[in-house]
């Protein structure tokens, strides 16, 4: 008999075809967002579990499930992990790390690069009738060649988002947990290593990309952009929480900084309504991996591991190391 899985959120069809070949899958193609209670209903007597970033795995969730072996997260971020819980009940976890750098680096430039030139408020502005005529001093914005780009999070994707300053002649600052290797801040555009509140003192264009943990709860508040440059921008591509909402809005309203561009929220998918009436925020639906290609990659990346996982192999990208 196969193991029993649950594909806890709509999935591309021909990975629910690989899965099929070494699990009996319970699927979930009509998306519906399962409460912890549901979520605990479906995985009874299940063996494992391929998640998204909305399932929470925790204490009170496993202690109901003494079948479950596995979770594979498709995403690279496992907040919603509770990997310490996973361990005590000797369910293996793992993530999709590496597929999605180079998209996601990608989308961090687009959303800095709107958010600097303005390119959402103007489209708004001429879809609304208002464009009447040239004027010299219309969505004026700060450059992108020749600034300062400060990358907080300086993992694989912030890495990634670094190299490509190169074209732009920028200078790269850095905050990171621990500083990286020569060879490394060399490939990041010869990136330096600076305190957070150095780095937001001197970066022109601010971009987080570092992982959600309690440690790094409101990363940026108050305080923080209080230190920030008037004229620099602000990306956030990495988790809602990073960054405290109200404390960017009023920042925002007041024009303490001169925009944000966010591809996350706290308590997403709701988000402060107040973010619908500043003109100088970009808002995206948390899409930074979203390339058809990516996408795949990472569905296939989450399936792999769960395959291995369960039959006795060791994760490719395993979370819970001893
Ligand atoms: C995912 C992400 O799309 O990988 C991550 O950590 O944030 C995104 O790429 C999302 O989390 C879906 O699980």
């Amino acid at each position: 008999m196969k193991p029993a899985i649950l594909v806890v959120r709509a999935i591309f069809p021909e990975v629910l075809e690989k899965l099929s070949e070494h699990f009996d899958v319970e699927s979930n193609q009509d998306d519906v967002v399962f409460t912890p209670a549901e979520l605990a209903h479906k995985l009874k007597g299940k063996a494992g579990a391929m998640t998204t970033a909305s399932a929470r795995i925790n204490e009170d969730l496993l202690q109901q499930l003494p079948d479950l072996k596995m979770v594979a997260n498709m995403a690279v971020g496992y907040d919603n992990f509770d990997l310490a819980a996973c361990r005590a009940h000797g369910v293996l976890a793992s993530n999709t790390p590496d597929v999605l750098n180079e998209t996601t680096a990608d989308f961090g430039w687009a959303l800095m690069m709107a958010t600097a030139r303005r390119i959402t408020e103007s489209e708004h502005w001429l879809r609304a009738g208002e464009w009447k005529k040239w004027r010299y001093d219309y969505f004026l914005g700060p450059d992108i060649h020749g600034s300062t780009l400060g990358i907080i999070g300086m993992g694989r994707i912030g890495q990634a988002i670094a190299r490509r300053s190169i074209g732009f002649n920028m200078k790269v600052v850095y905050h990171n947990r621990s500083r990286l290797s020569p060879d490394n801040e060399a490939y990041a555009n010869n990136a330096t290593y600076l305190e957070k509140e150095d780095l937001l003192r001197q970066a022109d264009h601010v971009v987080l990309v570092l992982p959600y943990s309690p440690a790094s709860h409101h990363t940026i508040a108050a305080a923080e952009l209080a230190i920030m440059k008037p004229t620099a921008t602000l990306v956030n591509l990495a988790r809602g929480g990073i960054v405290d909402d109200v404390a960017l809005i009023g920042a925002l309203r007041e024009r303490r900084i001169a925009a944000a561009g966010l591809d996350v929220f706290e308590n997403e998918p709701k988000f402060h309504p107040d973010f619908l009436e500043l003109s100088n925020v970009v808002l995206t639906p948390h899409i930074a991996s979203a390339s058809e290609a990516t996408r795949r990659a990472m569905a296939n990346c989450a399936a792999d591991n769960l395959i291995a996982g369960l039959s006795g192999k060791t994760p490719p990208n395993l979370l819970t190391t001893a």
